[in-house]
């Protein structure tokens, strides 16, 4: 089966970390026994999800985690990164992560607990400084109670994405319309993350990592203003997040925007980390601004930013839109390895994956083997690369598109929550099997 897509996929260096994602508002359900987060409010709004869903049930994984941790143990992955729900430990239930952390212990699967994925507790607001510091002290708790089982940590998903369509296009939660304004979000999630850093290892932790997602950026053509807005479009996706953390200081451009003292807190944001971990999906066709509305992932922009998104042509897309484009990884990895030099620690990919249909998903297979061999040549350029993660055990909440989009190795009835491992699960666990 591992050779279905073009021959065996060649080996990974010894000890590379094979996993699977997910984040716990897509998949936990039981929304009734923690206390709410951001996303509970922006879903019980009239049309922000595409399929009029929420997430108070979804897969139920918290009433059903032991099948699940069967399943990635069937699966023979090393590691499950998944998150833990900041509104439901101040519900006070650490209890149901002690469990999970548990199963998964004696199943032979490393937990990696991501500690904020976008469901940030209602009443918080990132535009307030204070957060960072309240995340600080819900890390602090998180470690106490599950650190002498969980030795690799992750701080925040997607920093980018939660600034971007939460808070500046206003699409995901908490639905804020800010656009550049938005940036000070950006900027106490990274500081969070700085404190987060100091917090774990308070506890004594030795493994973490952030999820930034990161893509190659494409200027539409080689005329100056195509590339000056790409260059602008490429700041704020990659070198917004990676700079503060990997160089101790924010792009050129930048720091007007910020809060006041912002750059006083860099050294925070720069506390070293033991790997970082990046998300790749696509790379972004960015071209000068056209006056009039252009879509980003589905998603239409408004007219007035300092760029627009093109289209990639002569590319297959998945069911959500997103081109496929496997060197894409090699050459962003390739291109983090020659700008960051010695400051890159240890890569290690903590999300790639897709949205297919249908339970014989041979386009997922033909995805996941094209990025694998893409990370793969990435290695052989010489960059020091530790894992991967697929994007996503099961079919879940995808946030605005609701359960319209399926990313799972594993597909979820969300009417009778029956789990049926796919095509792509019997794949990637023959590929697992033939890397030893
Ligand atoms: O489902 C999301 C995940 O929560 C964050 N990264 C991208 C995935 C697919 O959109």
């Amino acid at each position: 089966m591992a050779t279905d897509a073009g021959g065996p996929i060649p080996r990974f260096p010894a000890g590379f970390l094979w996993g699977v994602s997910t984040s716990a508002h897509q998949i936990e359900g039981a929304a009734d026994r923690r206390e709410p987060s951001v996303w509970d409010v922006f879903t019980a709004g009239p049309g922000r999800v595409r399929d009029g869903s929420t997430a108070a049930v979804a897969c139920d994984h918290y009433h059903r985690h032991r099948e699940d941790v069967a399943l990635l143990a069937g699966l023979g992955v090393r590691a499950y990164r998944f998150s833990v729900s900041w509104p439901r430990v101040r519900s006070g239930d650490l209890g149901f992560y002690d469990r999970l952390v548990d199963d998964l212990c004696a199943a032979g699967v490393r937990p990696v607990p991501t500690l904020f994925h976008w469901d940030l507790p209602a009443g918080l607001d990132w535009r307030q400084r204070d957060t960072a510091s309240r995340f600080a002290e819900y890390v602090s708790v998180v470690a106490g109670r599950l650190g002498d089982r969980v030795t690799k940590w992750i701080t925040l998903n997607e920093p980018a994405e939660h600034t971007l369509l939460g808070h500046a296009l206003g699409v995901h939660a908490p639905g804020e319309r800010l656009l550049l304004d938005a940036l000070p979000v950006a900027h106490h999630q990274l500081l969070a993350h700085g404190l987060a850093v100091r917090a774990l290892r308070a506890h004594g932790a030795t493994d973490i990592g952030i999820a930034n997602s990161h893509g190659p950026t494409w200027p539409a053509s080689r005329e100056p203003a195509d590339v000056a807005a790409a260059e602008f479009y490429d700041t704020l996706l990659n070198r917004l997040f990676a700079d503060p953390l990997l160089l101790g200081r924010y792009p050129d451009g930048i720091v007007a925007s910020l809060p006041g003292g912002a750059e006083a807190d860099l050294e925070v944001l720069a506390e070293p980390v033991d790997w970082y971990g990046v998300n790749y999906y696509a790379p972004t066709r960015i071209g000068a601004p056209r006056g009039g509305r252009t879509g980003f992932g589905g998603v239409p922009l408004p007219a007035g930013l300092p760029f627009s998104v093109r289209e990639i042509e002569d590319r297959p897309v998945t069911d959500s839109g997103w081109p496929v484009v496997p060197e894409g990884l090699t050459d962003l990895l390739t291109a983090f390895r020659d700008r960051y030099g010695d400051r890159l620690p240890p890569v290690v990919v903590t999300e790639n994956g897709c949205s297919y249909g249908g339970l014989d998903d041979q386009d997922r297979i033909a995805y996941l083997d094209g990025h694998i061999r893409a990370l793969h040549r990435a290695v052989e350029a010489g960059v020091d690369v530790r894992g991967y993660f697929v994007w996503s055990l099961l079919d879940n909440f995808e946030w605005a598109q609701g359960y319209t989009q399926r990313f799972g190795l594993v597909h979820v009835d969300f009417e009778t929550l029956e789990r049926t491992p796919k095509a792509s699960y019997a794949w990637f666990r023959e590929v697992l099997r033939a890397q030893g």
